[in-house]
């Protein structure tokens, strides 16, 4: 009889999390969670799928727990997207960062060394690992050097991925993403706070606060617009539901290994304005101001990934243009927020 195989998924409430946890319960994968107490109460982005997933209530900064649900489910695959995931943020947080996004993954390591040594684990990197790199595009060659808070807590993951996979024999790949986008992005993330802006201006909403499930949000101010920051910063942004095939396909390899994902393509801020705003026959420069709360200490980039590599080991592509990503997400919010 067939085996279903069973995934343990960190950050499932997330955004990536919800994309992969919907794949791998359509591969028919029993889906294991972590959750937190308090993401109980909405469940995040997996409400719709919260009798389909075993939730386990933990937390990344607690080894035991980790310890005990690895040992008892022995999952043949772990997903470590867990993580307080801002970059602007992490320069107001950058110790619970560090202990999140950085030893939250080397405990997951840890536990996997001792509880199940067997099991896959794919560890959820990131282009900030390449920060101020002038080496463009970036590939899995390109050195290492992160510019905030964030980057450095992903490094010391990524490294120690490295690390545990060639001193232990470990199953540890990386898998290093450039940005991707959803409408299930956090409004916190440009692309999702440009796209809640679009639709609110769109439908002429007057009351500037957005009612969204994590509570009231302001996306425009009272002049109608929404205050950005750096709008020269570039970015390489792709779709998160194409970019989690990415992370399973990395997984069905014989060896564990770091790869690139991302598009390729690169946008300026004021590119995805302008295509965001004209989607809906409105000029950007009518509804964007540049407040400097937004602008970063240390700017990174240009960020742009080649993922050759991914593409020539699984044949792994992404399906969704930056135009089709940017419609998609306007159109979901104009259907939220009608
Ligand atoms: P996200 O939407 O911010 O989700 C983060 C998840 O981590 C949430 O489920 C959150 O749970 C959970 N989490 C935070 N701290 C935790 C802790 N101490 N214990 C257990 N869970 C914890 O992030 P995402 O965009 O889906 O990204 C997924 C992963 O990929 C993250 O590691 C991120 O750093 C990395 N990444 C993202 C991108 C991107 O462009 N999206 C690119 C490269 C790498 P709660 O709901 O309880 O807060
Ligand atoms: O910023 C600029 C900002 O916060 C993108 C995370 O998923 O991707 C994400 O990190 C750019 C930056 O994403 C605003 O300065 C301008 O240059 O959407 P973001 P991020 O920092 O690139 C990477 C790959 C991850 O790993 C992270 O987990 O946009 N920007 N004005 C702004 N950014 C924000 N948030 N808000 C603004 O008003």
């Amino acid at each position: 009889m067939k085996k279903n195989k069973k995934a343990f998924i960190t950050g499932i409430t997330g955004q990536d999390g919800s994309y992969l946890a919907e794949l791998l319960l359509s591969k028919d994968y029993q889906v294991y969670g972590l959750l937190r107490r308090n993401s109980k109460q909405s469940y995040g982005n997996v409400a719709h799928l919260k009798h389909e997933i075993n939730f386990l209530l933990g937390d990344l900064s607690d080894p035991a727990c980790l310890s005990m649900y690895l040992s008892q489910v022995q999952p043949d695959e772990i997903y470590n997207l867990g993580a307080q995931s801002h970059v602007g943020e992490s320069w107001n947080q950058p110790i619970a960062t560090a202990d999140q996004t950085g030893l939250g993954a080397l405990r997951i390591f840890e536990a996997v060394r001792n509880v199940c040594p067997k099991t896959k684990v794919y560890q959820a990197s990131t282009s900030e690992l390449f920060g101020e790199t002038k080496v463009v595009p970036q590939n899995e060659n390109t050195p290492i050097h992160p510019a905030n808070p964030y980057a450095a807590a992903k490094a010391l993951a990524h490294f120690d991925a490295q690390i545990y996979r060639k001193s232990f024999n470990l199953f540890i790949a990386t898998g290093i993403l450039f940005n991707h986008e959803s409408p299930r992005r956090s409004p916190d993330f440009v692309t999702r706070k440009v796209s809640l802006a679009v639709a609110a201006i769109k439908l002429g909403l007057k009351d500037s606060r957005i009612p969204l499930a994590e509570g009231s949000l302001p996306v425009i101010d009272h002049q109608s617009k929404v205050q950005l920051g750096n709008l020269e910063a570039q970015r390489d942004w792709g779709f998160a539901g194409d970019y989690v095939e990415a992370m399973w396909q990395i997984l069905q390899l014989d060896h564990p290994d770091d790869f690139v994902v991302g598009t390729g393509e690169v946008h300026t801020i004021k590119e995805l304005c302008e295509t965001a705003f004209s989607y809906v026959g409105l000029n950007w420069h009518d509804h964007v101001t540049i407040n400097p709360k937004w602008v970063r200490p240390i700017e990174t980039g240009p960020l742009v990934g080649d993922a050759s590599k991914i593409r020539q080991a699984t044949g792994w592509k992404p399906k969704t243009t930056f135009k089709e990503l940017i419609k998609m997400m306007i159109d979901s919010d104009l259907a939220l927020l009608r």
